[in-house]
């Protein structure tokens, strides 16, 4: 209780002179809760999602477009909306960048086999306004990241399930 009672004291005087008490305390603070080692992730510490607790929302039978069926996943600063999705196989993911600045889409296992296209899985720079679009023939599991504001495990993530496969427990 301690602990919520420092952020509530934090949150509530965002205007007043920082107070070097109310900064050791929410070191402190942190440091008890293990994020102040959270190194390079301070971003996203808090709500964001982790590969292993990753929800999906399902979006089988609902892909827009009877010949090239298409779903979308909103890319925002820094996260992709949603970051998990089940998706019938056959069904053209859409990123499309939202954001006010680049973001990337990455494999989170490199030697993973996304499928088969006429370009390789990923985007090296999503600029704002872009978007990149991905056909998953093959079911299973696809987990990806974006490198500039994410790990393969954590912050900037996301999951494409495709087809009525298990999703396995991740460490
Ligand atoms: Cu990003």
């Amino acid at each position: 209780m301690i602990w919520a009672m420092g952020r509530l004291h934090w949150a509530n005087a965002p205007r007043r002179p920082t107070s070097r008490r109310a900064v050791r305390r929410l070191v402190m603070v942190l440091g008890a809760l293990g994020l102040a080692g959270c190194s390079g992730s301070s971003t996203y510490a808090g709500s964001a999602p982790t590969a292993a607790n990753m929800s999906i929302v399902d979006l089988r039978g609902k892909a827009a477009g009877s010949s090239e069926p298409e779903v979308t996943v909103t890319v925002r600063d820094n996260e992709f909306d949603p970051p998990g999705i089940r998706i019938d196989p056959g069904v053209t993911v859409k990123w499309h960048n939202e954001g006010r600045t680049i973001h990337n889409i990455e494999r989170a296992d490199p030697k993973q086999v996304f499928g088969t296209g006429p370009a390789p899985f990923g985007a090296d720079e999503l600029a704002t306004g872009a978007s990149f679009s991905y056909r998953f023939a093959t079911p299973g599991v696809y987990r990806y990241y974006c490198t500039l504001h994410g790990s393969p495990q954590q912050g900037m993530i996301g999951e494409i399930v495709v087809g009525n496969v298990a999703v396995p427990a991740q460490p």
